[in-house]
């Protein structure tokens, strides 16, 4: 069975199993879901803003199911009129750990198509979302969860010892134009350019100091708060005019995908099937299991 893995879903009635063979080894993972729902969606009587909070034990990995109940609770905030949307998570440490890996690994070219494609629909619904947009980064949020935080207009980021940044390098993989462009317009290109190498993570007050975050908070309600006045400072301005400046600065990317996603498809496909970024997955998710 040496370096051959299989996956296996089963759905329970609050928890969602998955048997994952690497290398040999057998694996369960599970993830209790919270009320059954990977995503929880509140609404503050007091200001109409919507709280998304991701909940997906443990980490928050971003599979197609965590990708289509964030997509879906976003277009909901939106048609429902929403005063804005604050992006965060149910746990307690973590952000989100970017896309999950065993979609990712030993898999077939149907999964792929399925995962890539929600998540580029899902990063397209929050990149141009016309409501205002902020996000209460309440612990770790490497790659994807990065991807999340910097695709939305404001971040507070709690601080801490946990880290955020576009790490792809250091798994053997590439964060691909759309994900390193908003990082190339926070940090300017050549610090993007040299953290994108390094797969440079940040801690809060780095992120701050490079400009990948707005403000920093000492706790996740402190954060939530200081989303509130991001989105709240848009009370005296026009919605429609903000809304249009808005999506008129992101159009260049937002068409780009559009016009791209078949191409940015099948490079994805491409280079996630070539046996050595296989290898890589393999080593990283064996790093991951032995590091407890
Ligand atoms: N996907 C799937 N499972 C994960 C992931 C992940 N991204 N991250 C962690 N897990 C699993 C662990 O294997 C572990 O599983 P189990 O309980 O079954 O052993 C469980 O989650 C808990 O993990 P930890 O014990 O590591 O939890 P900690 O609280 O100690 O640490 C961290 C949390 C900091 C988030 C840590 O888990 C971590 O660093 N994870 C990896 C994060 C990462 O590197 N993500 C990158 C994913 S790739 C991506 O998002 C962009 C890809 C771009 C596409 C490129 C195309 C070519």
């Amino acid at each position: 069975m040496l370096g051959i893995a299989k996956t296996a879903r089963f759905n329970f009635n609050m928890t969602i199993s998955r048997v994952l063979i690497v290398g040999g080894q057998v694996y369960l993972r599970r993830s209790y879901v919270t009320g059954t729902k990977l995503v929880e969606a509140t609404q503050d009587n007091n200001t109409g803003i919507s709280i998304i909070s991701m909940a997906k034990t443990p980490v928050n990995s971003l599979n197609t199911e965590l990708l289509s109940a964030l997509k879906t609770s976003l277009l909901e905030a939106q048609n429902n009129h929403s005063k804005g949307v604050i992006l965060t998570s149910s746990l307690p440490t973590i952000f989100s750990a970017g896309l999950d890996i065993t979609e990712m690994y030993n898999t077939d070219k149907k999964r792929l198509t399925d995962f890539w494609n929600m998540l580029q629909d899902t990063w397209l619904t929050l990149y141009s979302l016309n409501i205002p947009v902020a996000s209460a980064i309440n612990g770790s949020s490497p790659a994807g969860g990065c991807l999340l935080a910097i695709s939305t207009e404001y971040r507070v980021f709690v601080k801490g010892k946990h880290s955020m940044g576009l790490n792809e390098t250091q798994l053997g993989i590439v964060a691909p134009k759309w994900f390193r462009d908003p990082y190339i317009s926070l940090l300017g290109y050549r610090q993007a350019e040299l953290a994108l190498l390094r797969g440079s993570l940040f801690k809060p007050e780095e992120a701050l100091q490079i400009k990948l975050v707005d403000e920093l908070a000492r706790d996740k309600a402190d954060a939530i708060e200081k989303c509130k006045n991001y989105i709240l400072s848009y009370n005296n301005i026009s919605s429609i005019g903000r809304t249009v400046t808005k999506l008129e600065m992101r159009n260049d990317l937002i068409q780009w995908m559009k016009e791209n996603k078949e191409t940015d498809l099948n490079r994805f496909i491409e280079y996630i099937l070539l046996p050595k970024v296989q290898q890589g997955l393999k080593l990283y998710i064996e790093y991951l299991k032995r590091k407890q």
